[in-house]
């Protein structure tokens, strides 16, 4: 079941639930080396989303601004590799969305809790464009918001479940997009949590 959102973006319903009992001891592996932190903003705002990263490089924050660096600020040491798991997930989903040889050297993990929200953004700290961006979503519902290739154009809701995965590349890679405050509704298997992992080429 693939949903179009875009020329190039695709949401792949469920893709991720076969793999779910893998991925979850894996992020816990990652988050034991690289624990979950909050971010500041180069404008000095304390992020509602937590997040810790795997792979060669990884997203980070504070207020000299975003960038992708090798090592962990927290901890001083490179950021954990990227599990087989991962790695094979990403690949697969971004051939399914016809983005085949996607290889990302970067997974950021998002743990959002109840009320945590993202506010409309445009990913543009990666090197080069042309490669797709896949995302993975677990645990409670979130209501995700697709806007257009200026803030100020309209938005559209999907919810994003649980093992759902969305790639996005091409036209659809610079569109503004965020996620609306999380509802208190407990997942059987995540509790009161949701994981994000996006996986990109940043190098
Ligand atoms: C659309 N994360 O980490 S994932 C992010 O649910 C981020 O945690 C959200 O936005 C989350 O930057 C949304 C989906 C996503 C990721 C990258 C995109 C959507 C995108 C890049 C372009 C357009
Ligand atoms: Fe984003």
């Amino acid at each position: 079941a693939r949903e179009t959102l875009g020329p190039q973006a695709f949401v792949l319903r469920g893709f991720a639930l076969d793999v779910v009992d893998a991925l979850l001891p894996a992020i816990d592996q990652v988050v034991e080396a690289s624990p979950f932190r909050y971010m500041v903003t180069r404008r000095g705002f304390t992020m509602s989303v937590a997040l810790t990263n795997c792979g060669a490089l990884g997203w980070t924050s504070d207020r000299r601004g975003y960038r992708y660096q090798p090592d962990d600020p927290e901890t001083g040491q490179p950021w954990p590799t990227m599990p087989p798991v991962f790695l094979q997930l990403a690949t697969d989903a971004a051939k399914a969305a016809g983005f085949a040889g996607f290889i990302p050297d970067s997974c950021l993990i998002n743990r959002y809790l109840r009320g945590t929200q993202l506010s409309l953004h445009q990913d543009k700290n990666e090197r080069d464009f042309s490669a797709p961006i896949v995302s993975v979503s677990l645990g409670m519902t979130a209501t995700f918001l697709f806007g257009g290739q200026e803030r100020t154009d309209k938005t559209v809701k999907v919810p994003l479940y649980h093992g759902d995965v969305v790639v996005w590349g091409g036209a659809d890679r610079l569109r503004y997009h965020g996620v609306m405050p999380l509802k208190d509704n407990p997942h059987p298997q995540l509790g009161n949590r949701r994981i994000n992992f996006t996986f990109r080429r940043a190098g």
